[in-house]
């Protein structure tokens, strides 16, 4: 199914992306807020290339950050295993089409892994020789996790979970973990470990592929464990090596492990951290601290950079989110979905449709509200617009949406404690409920045959003409 064979790791991926021309080499940038400054300023671009930061400053030679390495949707795309060349809207929907049949690829344990070619243990341990960023200015301190997964085990089943939460650098052999909330199965696992009275064994895996990394962001159900999930997209098995320390498995291609434990009742000050909404969510907060017991790294590591940024910057080019909302609404009974799409880093959600009864636009609208996570927007239109492009859903906007007839407002729905607009008195009482504006932008059902005709040409129309004369008009 895959185009190409899959990438082994993070390096051979950079090799394709440079491949595309899609990666530019950054030398002697400072990781104190200057190599987040140049994250930001890229990913502001409208065709973002992935950057590779080389010769940091007050690092060992040879060691390296990447960011910006699946913001686009051709290396979105790319990491999924589909046709870089795609149009946005088509890889998404190819991403839907094989979601909803993946097979699940069990970890394949294997007896030798990429990053036993270094290894420091106790008091050998030091953090720092590592170039953690300083990402935003108003940040609490250097993150070596932005990208990173946290890899542990259910005391009581065996399962091992993996997903990504950030990590903060106090020192040289302690980092925090935060969890956003105490559902996260991160939590959930560390809890039971701590009720037992014993400290939580916890691997991080530094510089993981992307298939890991897009893994570590998909919400499965608990039990279910991402390395499976990498396996699927990647159509073969994640090769894992038990961690010398702690026993858990650690895919053995990647670049920077730490082992160690989070103690009961153990914490530090964490953060802030710029959220993906753009803002600071919250003043420093105690988080779970991990004792570093010992760090493996490959030769010249590479460690994988994602921090959270002004939108429209987002970790992932292809909103995956609005894939699973797509194949939500078919499951529910909603035809004639033609497209979905998010904007604004998650904060909007865009549905198209070809309009088959009066009331088809809103049941689509409604249902995609229920499932937008922190999105005040949500917008139906027809489906002569391109739900991926922004433009093309402010023309439907404003030229088929009667505000005081095509309006609706939702209250008391799904937002969380990093919505920045939510009041203080609200959330100091755990409010984090906000509103939603579903905006149905679709010619009303009523006036399909007699509304004035399009002076536009088709999208499919646009498609062949792009074919065909596309290279023409390239620079
Ligand atoms: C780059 C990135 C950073 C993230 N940082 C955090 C974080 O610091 N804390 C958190 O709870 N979730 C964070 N998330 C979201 C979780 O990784 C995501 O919701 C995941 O599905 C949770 O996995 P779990 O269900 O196994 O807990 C982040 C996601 C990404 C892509
Ligand atoms: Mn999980």
């Amino acid at each position: 199914m895959l185009p190409n064979a899959p990438y082994a790791d993070l390096r051979e991926f950079i090799a394709r992306v440079e491949t595309l021309g899609a990666l530019r080499r950054v030398k002697g940038a400072d990781p104190h807020l200057e190599l987040g400054a140049i994250t930001e300023v890229a990913a502001g671009r409208a065709d973002c290339p992935a950057l590779l930061f080389e010769d940091l400053k007050g690092a060992p030679k040879g060691y390296r950050v990447l960011t910006n390495t699946t913001t686009t949707p051709q290396r979105a795309a790319l990491a999924l295993g589909l046709d870089p060349a795609l149009s946005p809207l088509d890889a998404l929907k190819a991403w839907k089409a094989r979601r909803g049949t993946l097979k699940l690829e069990e970890p394949r344990t294997v007896k030798e892994a990429m990053w036993l070619e270094n290894s420091a243990r106790g008091a050998d341990v030091d953090l720092g020789r590592f170039p953690a960023p300083h990402w935003h200015k108003g940040d609490g301190g250097p993150f070596i996790g932005s990208g990173s997964l946290v890899v542990m085990r259910d005391p009581d089943t065996g399962w091992v979970n993996a997903s990504i939460y950030r990590m903060q650098v106090h020192g040289k052999d302690r980092i925090t973990i935060q969890f956003d909330h105490q559902g996260r199965h991160g939590a959930l696992i560390a809890r039971k470990w701590w009720e037992r009275g014993k400290p939580c064994p916890v691997a991080v895996v530094n510089g993981p592929d992307p298939s890991l990394f897009i893994a570590g962001f998909e919400y499965l159900p608990e039990g279910a464990s991402e390395y499976s999930f990498a396996g699927a997209i990647k159509g073969e098995p994640i090769d894992v090596m038990p961690g010398p320390l702690t026993g858990l498995p650690v895919p053995a291609r990647a670049e920077i492990i730490l082992e160690g434990h989070m103690h009961p009742n153990e914490t530090l000050p964490e953060g802030p951290f710029g959220e993906f909404t753009g803002y600071y969510a919250s003043e420093k907060r105690p988080s779970p601290a991990m004792r570093v017991e010992a760090i493996h790294w490959r030769n010249d590591p590479i460690l994988l950079g994602s921090p959270p940024m002004k939108p429209p910057r987002f970790h992932f080019g292809l909103p995956f989110r609005a894939a699973s909302m797509w194949s939500q609404l078919e499951n529910d009974g909603v035809t004639d979905v033609v497209g979905a799409w998010q904007h604004v880093a998650q904060l909007m959600t865009v549905i198209a449709i070809k309009q088959r009864y009066a009331g088809h636009a809103k049941r689509a609208g409604l249902i995609a509200a229920a499932q937008s996570y922190m999105a005040r927007v949500i917008v139906t239109v027809d489906d002569d617009v391109d739900p991926s492009n922004l433009s093309d859903v402010m023309w439907a906007i404003t030229t088929r949406a009667e505000p005081s007839e095509q309006v609706d407002i939702v209250r008391g729905a799904w937002s969380s404690a990093l919505d920045p607009r939510i009041a203080p008195e609200a959330r100091a009482k755990g409010q984090t409920s906000h509103s939603k504006m579903i905006i149905d932008a679709c010619i009303p059902f009523g006036m399909l045959d007699s509304y004035p005709k399009t002076s536009a040409i088709s999208l499919d129309e646009a498609k062949a003409i792009e074919a065909k004369w596309g290279r023409v008009l390239d620079k």
